[in-house]
């Protein structure tokens, strides 16, 4: 098309879009954003939190943040500053602050949440009545709209990572909440019902059925269990990209832990260099043990433990332990999602 024809179109349509507006309707602009381009173009950034900042700011907000007054939960939220709010385009990151003798009060809602316990020992969750005793690297599951609470009984505090999929469920307008009557709700008598019924992953019980809606039946993944996992599974050659991973799964049919997140733990052996990919989808790792880096973009994150990154969607990145000791890595992502709605795409270098 010539300029000419070009530059009556554009008139054309920008006169088009008073005369449409009263009646909630439009041409695209000449100056819109492409609707369609080539691949991903994500305003979630690739981000790394250092332990070393993030240590005081905890201490901070243990201090200065009343778990009774400002609200029911003391959390530090991981912000990604390409997006208004959230750590990813998908969902919410942030490290809970639980003080010895405090409770965190029961409640619900639609995002699925889960937490994994960074440091410490002595804190309850109960989720829809089922108690569980937290500890350093155990994985708690608090599927969509289980009531869940927190008590903390130890005498030291204590720390865990939050990540509840707040922005798909805000892109879907399903907000739900729900305050319980009381502060704590009803224990059963028997502690980690789950875990004793489905922990093994190999043998449950006869007829065993999902909790409502589809959802996994076992709600807590303790982490003597992901270790001796990871060591067996170190036995046999790395992957190329992530040397040694494992996903936690839905022990009824195999399915990822939550319809909307995966989590992973993942080795990287002292020397392993992996190889660079790329795919949609975000994650975010948290550095249990080990010194290494992952490149992503054009940005070089070299991590220690108690670090945690994001890798935005379609960043290609890729991951080396630099120090003279095995790497533990967790991770959390969306992937369940785009797998299932059939946006997943990866690339290998
Ligand atoms: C929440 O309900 C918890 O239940 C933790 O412990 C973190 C972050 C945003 C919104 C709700 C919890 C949260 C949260």
């Amino acid at each position: 098309m010539s300029d000419e024809l070009i530059g009556q179109d554009a008139d054309r349509r920008r006169a088009l879009k008073q005369d449409l507006a009263k009646y909630h309707c439009r041409v695209h602009q000449p100056d819109d954003p492409p609707l369609f381009t080539r691949s991903p173009q994500p305003a979630t950034q690739s981000v790394h939190w250092r332990w070393e900042d993030l240590c005081p700011l905890l201490e901070r907000i243990g201090q200065e943040v009343d778990l009774t007054a400002g609200g029911p939960r003391r959390t530090l939220r991981l912000h990604n500053p390409g997006l208004p709010r959230g750590t990813t385009n998908t969902f919410w990151a942030s490290i809970q602050v639980i003080l010895p003798g405090e409770v965190a009060t029961a409640h619900r809602h639609t995002a699925n949440a889960l937490r994994f316990i960074m440091q410490g020992e002595g804190a309850w969750t109960t989720v829809d009545g089922e108690c569980y005793p937290m500890r350093t690297g155990d994985l708690v599951l608090t599927p969509s709209w289980a009531w869940h609470d927190h008590v903390h009984r130890g005498d030291q505090p204590m720390i865990w990572l939050d990540v509840l999929d707040i922005s798909l469920m805000q892109a879907l307008e399903a907000t739900f909440f729900e305050p319980y009557t009381d502060g704590l709700q009803p224990v059963d008598t028997m502690p980690d019902r789950s875990w004793r019924q489905f922990g093994s992953g190999l043998m449950m019980p006869p007829g065993a059925q999902p909790r409502a809606g589809g959802a996994n039946p076992l709600l807590a993944y303790p982490f003597d269990m992901a270790e001796k996992a990871i060591a067996a599974a170190a036995g046999m050659p790395g992957d190329a990209y992530d040397d040694v991973a494992l996903e936690y799964r839905n022990p009824l049919g195999g399915g990822p832990a939550m319809p909307t997140l995966a989590m992973r733990m993942q080795l990287l052996r002292s020397g392993f260099v992996g190889r660079k990919r790329r795919h949609t989808g975000s994650k975010l790792y948290y550095v249990m043990r080990g010194e290494g880096a992952t490149s992503v973009g054009d940005q070089r994150f070299a991590w220690c433990a108690g670090d945690l990154f994001t890798v935005a969607p379609w960043d290609w990145h890729a991951h080396e332990n630099t120090g003279g000791q095995d790497a533990l890595l967790w991770q959390v992502n969306d992937l369940p999602v785009l797998k299932s709605l059939g946006y997943f795409r990866e690339e290998l270098a």
